[in-house]
Formats: C-alpha cells, structure tokens, sequence
C-alpha cells in the first residue's frame, strides 16, 4: 500500500468555553478533528500534496477495509502497549495512574462500562447494539521495568512542538518496537490540546506511530467531568481507525460503521434530551451520546457498536496486524 500521507493526527482538542450541558462549570473537552492543525501536520503545503490526493488515498484505504470486513472473524486479540510516561518525576506513582488507566481501558473496552437504563436510551435501541470488543490490553513485566529510565530522560514540563516528545534529540523519548506495541506518551501538552493519535491513514510503524495524552486525563483527576480514563479510551478507537461520531470537516458524512447514526455536531457535558441529529439519516435521527466516539462526559458514555468493533478488528488486521500478538 502506498502511504503518500506521512503524518496524520487525529487531533483531540478542549475548547476554552464552558460546555453549555455541563453539570459544572469544568472546562469541556472537545475531540475533535481540527482541521487547521490537520492540515498543517499533514504538511499539505510543503509536500504539495493536494486534498484530493489525500482523499483518493483515504478512500482506497477504505475500500480495502470494506471488502476485508465481509469476511473477518471476532476472536479475543490481546495488545501490548508501552507508556513513556514524562509527566512526572515520582515514577511510582505514575505506574498506578498507568495501572489505574490501563484497567479503565480493558473495562471500556469489554463492554463492562455499560449501564442499563441510561437516560439518553430509554428503549434501550442503543443498548442493544453495545458490544464487547474482545481487545485486551496489557503492559509486559519487560516494559513496566523499563519505564525507570524515562525518569531520567523527563526535559520538559511543556511540550510545545507536537512530536518533540518522540525524538531523543529533541529530549524525548523513542518510540519502542511500534509495529509491535502501542506506543503512549504521556506528557503535559500546551494549553488547547488534550491528546491526538495516529490515524491509520499515516504511515503505519513509523517512529512518531502512536498516542499522546495530556497528563490531566491520565491522572483521573475526580475535579474534572474526563475523570474515568475515557479519553484514552476514544484515541484508542481513533488509532484503531474509529472516526468521531461528528466530522466538523466533513458536515454530515458517514464513520464508515452502519449501525451508528451521523451527529451533526459533538455533544458536551451530560446531554439530558435525546438529540436528534439533523443529518439525513435511513434508521434512526437520534443521537448516540453515549458512545465512546462522541465527546460527553466520561459519566455518559458507556459503549462501543458491533459495528465498530468489526471495523476495529478488520483495521488491525489489515492495517496493523503486528499488534495482534496472541490468539486466545
Ligand atoms: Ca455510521
């Protein structure tokens, strides 16, 4: 496959503003697309790469997934992930937020976060389509011992420059084995930006192939409505080529997964309605807010589609099968 597209983000940003749902007046988190930053990382101009090229790529990547996922089959994968974790100089207890986040994640992920009765699925439509993804993640023995060193290697307490945290020249931290192993830093980002991960339109295994997460929703902090760990939980299904349940630069256009509505918009805080989106839409107008790929509260979402699922089981194994690392 030819990857004319050499880095891509999905970029997960909060804005400034208070979230007009919220419960609180906490500072809303806002994942999302952002196409300035998109098209800038995507380096459009300096590579003379023009739109329309990168749309024939992404579309006959799609089509590869489309035709792959007629015939893939769900079985348990488990995935190895590795934290470069410079956030902090107190190495031990980062390792419990890494614990505490990697058991969030495997939580998210096995469906176990769903509730029944939930106020924005009172026919319970929604629930019906909640799935377990049969994706575990784990930390090897070998990789916990070796986050020591990271201690060391800490530069900065602001990363300014995306990626900077990737590059030992740079004072950060390589990347280890990513063809193998999912790389997450965890560090603290500039004010406006929340964490952004490879998407699989970039070219996959490369050294800056990964996830970065600010440290505030590592860390669970409990004063904050992102206090559960979700946040990694919605860039794992963007790097396991998840799109957003909105697309500000795509009005109205589709995830690629059937069995989930197109938002019109992303929704904050504890939505107490049941949106209807205002897409066009063959199945149902109302929105799914309690999906890991919209933008409420932790609180609020609880699951992933079967649709979505398939769709991440068809990604790894197309796409990135050097993380499916053990059949169960
Ligand atoms: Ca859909």
């Amino acid at each position: 496959m030819t990857r004319i597209l050499q880095v891509c983000f999905v970029l997960c940003c909060y804005c400034t503003s208070y979230a007009q749902t919220s419960s609180n007046n906490s500072r809303s988190l806002f994942r999302t697309f952002d196409t300035q930053k998109y098209q800038n990382i995507y380096k459009v101009k300096e590579d003379n790469i023009s739109t329309s090229t990168i749309r024939a790529t992404i579309d006959d990547i799609e089509a590869q997934i489309k035709l792959a996922e007629k015939d893939i089959v769900i079985q348990p994968i488990t995935i190895q992930l590795v934290f470069h974790l410079l956030h902090s100089d107190d190495i031990d207890n980062a390792k419990k937020q890494m614990d505490n986040q990697i058991d969030a994640l495997n939580r998210d992920f096995s469906n176990k976060s769903l509730i029944t009765d939930h106020p924005n699925d009172p026919d319970g439509t929604f629930q019906q389509l909640a799935a377990d993804t049969q994706l575990t993640f784990e930390i090897s023995d070998e990789h916990h011992s070796s986050l020591m060193h990271h201690t060391e290697a800490m530069p900065s307490s602001s990363w300014t420059q995306f990626d900077d945290m990737k590059k030992p020249s740079k004072g950060g931290v390589r990347s280890m084995d990513p063809s193998q192993l999912i790389n997450i830093w965890v560090v603290h980002l500039p004010e406006g930006i929340s964490s952004y991960a490879s998407s699989i339109y970039t070219d996959i295994d490369s050294d800056e192939d990964g996830i970065v997460l600010d440290a505030k929703y590592f860390i669970q902090d409990k004063t904050t409505p992102y206090n559960q760990g979700k946040t990694l939980t919605h860039l794992m299904g963007n790097y396991l080529g998840l799109y957003d349940l909105w697309s500000d630069d795509r009005h109205c256009q589709d995830d690629y997964v059937e069995d989930t509505p197109i938002h019109n918009a992303l929704n904050y805080g504890k939505p107490i309605d049941q949106h209807i989106s205002t897409c066009p839409s063959e199945n149902f107008g109302r929105e799914m807010v309690m999906n890991f790929m919209d933008n409420s509260d932790d609180e609020i979402q609880t699951m992933f589609t079967k649709g979505q699922v398939k769709r991440m089981h068809t990604v790894l194994h197309l796409l990135r099968k050097g993380l499916v690392t053990s059949i169960k």
